[in-house]
């Protein structure tokens, strides 16, 4: 069975709970819960971290392993300041899509760059949950 692995960094645990004009009502259970439902023939494995560390260390797991096929990313704010993430990032051979919930590009202007989407295959912003079904979709049938 394809594994693909969902990672969503900071403050990402939040959703739902905070800001529901930005980011909507639902929560990053829901989003686990969507995701599950709309792909019982993937195995879908999920991780959230607020430490920029972690979410490194969870990358570096995928190095050298062909275990996952993809990797579905938002790294939150670390998205903009994160040359350390990138660097994880560019050490894979699997694809990552860059998914944001928010179009980043409407919002402030520091929101507006990603230093991790230099190592990105593809990036959504903008479509909410949508962004992420479309990005596991894309890693299901490439
Ligand atoms: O739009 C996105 O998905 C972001 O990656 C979300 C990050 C933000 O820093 C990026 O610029 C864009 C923020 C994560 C969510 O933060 C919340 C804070 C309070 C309540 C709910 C979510």
């Amino acid at each position: 069975m394809k594994r693909i692995l969902i990672i969503n960094g900071p403050n990402l645990n939040l959703l739902g709970k905070r800001e529901p004009e930005i980011y909507g009502h639902q929560t990053l259970a829901d989003l686990e819960k969507e995701l599950t439902h709309a792909f019982p023939e993937l195995e879908l494995h999920f991780f959230q971290s607020n430490h920029e560390g972690d979410l490194i260390d969870k990358i570096q797991e995928q190095v050298g392993t062909a275990s996952v096929k993809g990797i579905v990313l938002n790294p939150g704010a670390y998205t903009h300041t994160s040359i350390a993430l990138l660097d994880a990032l560019k050490a894979l051979t699997i694809p990552v899509i860059e998914v944001h919930l928010s179009n980043i590009h409407a919002r402030e202007e520091f929101r507006r760059h990603s230093v991790t989407a230099q190592a990105a295959k593809g990036i959504i912003a903008g479509l909410g949950f949508d962004g992420y079904k479309l990005a596991v979709r894309y890693l299901q049938e490439r």
